[in-house]
C-alpha cells in the first residue's frame, strides 16, 4: 500500500449521469489520480433508498463504471469498485448508526428535499443516507472527497460521526475533508434554474445527460429557461443566464468577462447554440470512449472484481479495528 493521502467518492447510479454529475464531481477526479490513492465507488445501495428497477439498476451500474472509465480514470491507477461488492459498507454503516443522532439527520436537507419528492416511500434508508456516505468515506480513512456543493452537509456529518467515534474510543478514523471544484460545483437545470440539475428529474428538458446526442444536447440548451433581457451577464437575477455562463465557462475554462465580451450585442440566440455546441464538443469523446467500453462486459467485469479486492483489503482492516474498539469478540 502507497503512503499517499486517499481519496473517496462515489456516484449513484439510480439514472443517467448528468453534466452536473460530471462537471461538479467525476471530471475533476482524474486531475488526483497520480497523487492521492483514488477510491471511487459505484454506490449502488445509495441507489435503493429510491425506488429503482432492478434491470435498470444493473445496466445504470456497467454504465456508471464505463462512464468513469470514459471520463479519464484509468484503471491501473485508481481503484474503481461497486459498493454492494465489499460488505464492509453496510457492516461499518450499522455500528455508526449508533453513533449518530436522530436530529443530526432531521436536518439534513437531502432526507428533507427526496421526502417532499418521494412521499409515499420515506424509508429508513433515505433517512440513514448520510451514514452509509460516511461509512464509505470512513472505511477508507480518506483525507479528501471531492464532491459537488450539495453534498458539503453530508461531509460536515461525516466529520461529526468520525469525531464523535475517534473521542470515544481513541483516535480511530480520519476526519476527511470536503473538496468542491473551482467551477461548477453546482449545475442547475435548464428547465427551473432554481433547481439543482439531477438525474432524475422528470422534466425531460431538465437535465443534460453525459451520453446524449449531439442534436439532443444543441437542442435542450435552445430550450434552456432565461429571462426576457438580451444581455448576457451574471446576476441574480439572471439563474438561467448565469447558470449556462456557468457551464461554458466549465467545458471553456473562460472567465465571466471574456464570455460576457464574446457575446456583447449577439443575444441569447447565439449563447445558448453556442453552449449547446461546445457541451456536445466536449462530450463527444467520453461518449466514444463509453461506447467502446459497454462492448467489452468482461473487461468492466474485471474491473469491478479487481477494484472490490483492492477496496476490501483496506475495509476489511478498517472494520476489525473498529469492532474491536467497540467491544466485538473477534472470531
Ligand atoms: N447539479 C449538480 N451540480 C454539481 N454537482 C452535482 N452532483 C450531482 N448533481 C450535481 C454531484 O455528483 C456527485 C454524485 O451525485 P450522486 O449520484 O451521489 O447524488 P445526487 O447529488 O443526489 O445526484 P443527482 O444527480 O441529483 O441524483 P438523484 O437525482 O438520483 O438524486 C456528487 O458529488 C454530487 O455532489
Amino acid at each position: 500500500m502507497s503512503d499517499k493521502k486517499r481519496i473517496f467518492s462515489g456516484v449513484q447510479p439510480s439514472g443517467k449521469l448528468t453534466i452536473g454529475n460530471y462537471i461538479g464531481s467525476i471530471r475533476n477526479w482524474k486531475e488526483f489520480q497520480e497523487t492521492y490513492e483514488c477510491i471511487y465507488c459505484v454506490v449502488d445501495m445509495h441507489a435503493v433508498t429510491v425506488r429503482q428497477d432492478p434491470a435498470e439498476l444493473r445496466r445504470r451500474t456497467f454504465e456508471t463504471l464505463a462512464l468513469y472509465i470514459a471520463s479519464g480514470l484509468d484503471p491501473e491507477k485508481n481503484t474503481l469498485f461497486v459498493q454492494s461488492h465489499v460488505p464492509q459498507h453496510a457492516q461499518l454503516a450499522w455500528v455508526l448508526n449508533c453513533y449518530t443522532m436522530f436530529g443530526e439527520l432531521s436536518r439534513m436537507t437531502q432526507f428533507k428535499d427526496k421526502s417532499r419528492k418521494y412521499e409515499n416511500n420515506i424509508n429508513a434508508g433515505l433517512f440513514t443516507y448520510p451514514v452509509l456516505m460516511a461509512a464509505d468515506i470512513l472505511l477508507y480513512n480518506a483525507a479528501l472527497v471531492p464532491v459537488g456543493v450539495d453534498q458539503m452537509q453530508h461531509i460536515e456529518l461525516a466529520r461529526d460521526i468520525a469525531n464523535r467515534f475517534n473521542g470515544t474510543y481513541s483516535e480511530t478514523f480520519v476526519v476527511p475533508e470536503g473538496f468542491i471544484p473551482k467551477a461548477g460545483a453546482k449545475i442547475m437545470s435548464l428547465a427551473e434554474p432554481e433547481k439543482k440539475m439531477s438525474k432524475s428529474d422528470l422534466n425531460g428538458n431538465a437535465s443534460v445527460f453525459i451520453l446524449d446526442d449531439r442534436d439532443t444536447v444543441i437542442r435542450k440548451f435552445r430550450r434552456a429557461v432565461t429571462d426576457s433581457d438580451t444581455a448576457v451577464y451574471r446576476s441574480p437575477e439572471k439563474p438561467g443566464v448565469s447558470n449556462l455562463m456557468t457551464i461554458y465557462s466549465a467545458f471553456t475554462g473562460k472567465t465571466d468577462e471574456q464570455i460576457v465580451a464574446e457575446f456583447d450585442g449577439k443575444g441569447y440566440g447565439d449563447f445558448k447554440n453556442a453552449v449547446g455546441e461546445t457541451v456536445a464538443d466536449g462530450l463527444a469523446p467520453v461518449r466514444e470512449k463509453f461506447d467502446s467500453l459497454m462492448a467489452d462486459k468482461a473487461y468492466l467485469e474485471g474491473v469491478m472484481k479487481n477494484g472490490a479486492e483492492r477496496a476490501s483489503f483496506i475495509a476489511r482492516k478498517t472494520l476489525s479495528k473498529v469492532y474491536r474498539k467497540v467491544g466485538f469478540v473477534g472470531q
